[in-house]
């Protein structure tokens, strides 16, 4: 069997048609805690064990794609051009003459053991299945991800998700599942060493492994035991038995790795040392622990109350907390370059001017002189700029949200409406608006629409309007105190982006 007769057997009578212009779609970073290492299926990439992982929604990859008038694939990521997965593509192009652009955003460096080809090719099936309007559920999905990268298929679900690995030889019975538990102060502090490619891709360092090292004989066992201890640890909120699990766990795969022939080590000095810093403060009493995947850099695991120390020993570390608190209205506080330094309530951070991340969407219509913007007017009892009229909405992401699923939630909440959001650039701005300090990393998204009346929520918005550019602009310097005062500043960076 190969991937070609699964992808057959998924899409069946699906419209081989482009059905929209374009698709576009996000996915999440996910770090695994009980590693995938090994295939029993190298065609169909079918894993030897189940793994689990943690989605990290501030991490992603967001993708946009379309068909083009041109004799080959073209990927770019981050504006750099790239080699397209013409491979992958080809077991879903609906005929061997159709190409694709394919426009790739991602906030995390690429090839460099930080699990960018999850993201990458989890956030590209999800938009191919919005060109072709195929509406496939997400096992359906996970499991055409897979063909691209093993690990894409656990990108599919944001929090903690397993791998089955399946027993069928077809393999339709090898996707992801998300599980029910969240844990809001756990935390994920990336340690980057090196953001270099790395010398041996995970795919070839996993088969050499398999062939070659007298260790891989023990890992299956080690796994499924692992997989089971990190289920009951996130299930009780046992960090100690977590961090043990997930620390041994990638220790043991890493092993297996150094026992083959030749022998592969991913890590470097600094690896090393960032390691025994790690082993040296949990004997002084700290619960921190660590986990790595195929290149240098770690990820340290550790529970919210321990952020301030974990700082002071690994300045550098970008903090992710993977699940919001459900009770609370939390907010991402960041550092001027928009690394993720911890979590705040959300009236806290406005009262005591913390920087945190937030994002402002412009939805647009027309083109040129006939360009328009839909401007919201504010409710006027809302916590602050009541009244003020400013882009088409705006908010805060939520702890492990990306900007993209964040803006389209809110899209949806305040003007009744979702669309294809691309985010385009931030700023940095600071406000005093009555008695709270707006401080923020304030990403710009922009997309369009051809609805035209909109059902919005009216304890969010009291008006709406669609206003030309030249006009917009106009008012702006005759009548500026009737915007928020961000506005203006996002404007720019919209408008710079508008083809
Ligand atoms: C994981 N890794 O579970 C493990 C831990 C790296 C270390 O899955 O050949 O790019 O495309 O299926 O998914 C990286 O391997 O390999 C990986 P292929 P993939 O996250």
């Amino acid at each position: 069997m190969k991937p070609h007769d699964i992808v057959h057997k998924i899409l069946k009578n699906k419209l081989r048609e482009k059905q929209n212009e374009f698709g576009c779609a996000v996915a999440p970073v996910n770090i695994a805690l009980a590693k995938y290492w090994g295939k029993r299926d190298v065609s169909l990439n079918l894993p030897v064990t189940s793994s689990l992982s943690v989605s990290l929604g501030e991490k992603f990859a967001f993708t946009r794609i379309s068909e083009i008038d041109a004799k080959q694939d073209k990927l770019t990521i981050n504006n750099k051009t790239h080699t397209a997965p013409d491979k992958y593509l080809d077991l879903l192009r609906p005929n061997p003459k159709i190409h694709y652009q394919i426009t790739s955003t991602t906030n995390i460096p690429i090839a460099a053991g930080l699990a960018s080809s999850a993201c990458g090719y989890a956030a590209l099936i999800k938009a191919i299945n919005n060109l072709y309007d195929w509406q496939l559920t997400n096992t359906e999905l996970s499991i055409l991800a897979r063909f691209g990268s093993g690990s894409a298929c656990r990108s599919m679900w944001p929090g903690f998700v397993a791998w089955l690995a399946g027993e069928q030889a077809d393999g339709m019975d090898s996707y992801a599942i998300p599980l029910p538990n969240i844990w809001p102060s756990l935390r994920i502090g990336l340690l980057i060493i090196n953001t270099a490619t790395k010398p041996i891709s995970s795919r070839e360092a996993m088969q050499q492994t398999v062939a070659t090292s007298k260790l891989y004989a023990t890992w299956p066992e080690t796994v499924g035991q692992d997989f089971m201890q990190l289920r009951q640890a996130i299930a009780t909120q046992d960090f100690t038995l977590f961090g043990q699990t997930a620390e041994s766990n990638a220790v043991a795969m890493h092993a297996t790795m150094q026992a083959a022939k030749p022998p592969i080590n991913y890590s470097q000095t600094a690896t090393i040392a960032a390691i025994k810093k790690i082993h040296e403060l949990r004997q002084q009493g700290m619960p921190l622990y660590f986990t790595q995947d195929a290149g240098p850099n770690l990820k340290l695991l550790f529970p919210a109350n321990i952020t301030t120390e974990v700082l002071e020993h690994f300045p550098d570390i970008e903090i992710m907390a993977p699940f919001a608190n459900p009770n609370i209205d939390q907010v991402i506080l960041v550092d001027k370059n928009d690394k993720a330094i911890g979590v705040e309530e959300k009236l806290a951070a406005h009262q005591q001017a913390l920087l945190h991340r937030a994002f402002s969407v412009f939805i647009f219509r027309g083109q040129g002189k006939n360009l328009e913007l839909l401007l919201q007017q504010r409710q006027q009892d809302k916590y602050h700029c009541g009244s003020m009229w400013t882009n088409t909405c705006c908010s805060h992401p939520k702890p492990g949200e990306d900007i993209i699923s964040a803006a389209n939630r809110r899209l949806q909440e305040e003007m009744g409406f979702t669309t294809c959001l691309q985010p385009v650039g931030n700023f940095h701005y600071q406000a005093q608006v009555g008695d709270l300090t707006e401080h923020e990393l304030d990403h710009v998204l922009i997309g369009t629409t051809s609805q035209q009346k909109f059902n919005f929520n009216p304890e969010e918005v009291q008006d709406y309007q669609w206003i030309k550019i030249d006009e917009l602009k106009h008012d702006l310097k005759q009548n500026p105190d009737k915007y928020t005062p961000w506005f203006n500043n996002a404007l720019k960076v919209a408008l710079k982006n508008i083809v």
